[in-house]
């Protein structure tokens, strides 16, 4: 399987632990890929039309995308402890969880194309504030989430949305008024899985 890949990105940093999780990282070929929103990448666009990261070709030369859908065809090709429970409560509170951590990650990066892409003079600050408020709000609402010792596919995604946002918002201090959610966190960056991927670049 081939991976369009980058240490940094958070959405990445999900399938690779999926990956590690069920015993498939040596299955899986890293090409290390750049993108920037307003920048073409014909070889990417010709395996993922949204020109995206990841994206996941597989053995059978099916490219497959996004992150959710690669985390869930990964996890179906090992027998270690699924990430994504079988039908039931417990599949959807993970999925709700991975939603959440999604929607943390995708308003934290419209903020950061926002303030590192976007021209100077062309910045909203109504914009940024809009979607750091969905960030916080959302971190606000898990710091009453009980956790229950669950490492899957919803609490492994909140894990990479907290990281992201100790890579590339260091003087958010989100841990401040949220120290529940803090302690989990520092608890769950110890699995090997997630130290192994904690985001560089
Ligand atoms: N919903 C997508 C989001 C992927 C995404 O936004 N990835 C970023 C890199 S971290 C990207 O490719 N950005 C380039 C762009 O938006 O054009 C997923 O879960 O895979």
């Amino acid at each position: 399987m081939k991976l369009r890949y980058s240490p940094a990105s958070p959405y990445v940093r999900q399938v690779m632990i999926v990956a590690l999780e069920g015993g498939l990282a040596e299955r899986i070929e890293k090409l290390t890929t750049s993108v920037v929103p307003v920048k073409a990448n014909d070889a990417l666009q010709a395996e993922n039309p949204l020109v995206k990261l990841p994206s996941l070709t597989t053995d059978a030369g099916e490219t497959l995308y996004d992150s959710p859908v690669i985390c869930e065809y990964l996890d179906s090709l090992h027998r270690a402890p699924r990430m994504f429970p079988d039908p039931g409560p417990a599949r959807w509170t993970a999925l709700r969880r991975q939603a959440l951590g999604d929607g943390i990650l995708d308003a934290a990066i419209l903020t950061r194309y926002e303030t590192t892409v976007r021209p100077k003079e062309l910045q909203w600050a109504e914009w940024v504030d809009g979607q750091m408020r969905k960030v916080r709000g959302a971190l606000d609402a898990l710091e009453d989430e009980r956790f229950d010792g669950a490492f899957d596919i919803g609490t492994l995604t909140i894990g990479c949305a907290l990281g992201y946002l100790d890579f590339r918002f260091p003087g958010e201090d989100w841990r401040k008024a949220r120290p529940k959610l803090a302690a989990w966190f520092a608890e769950i960056s110890r699995r090997p899985s997630m130290k192994a991927t904690e985001p560089r670049g």
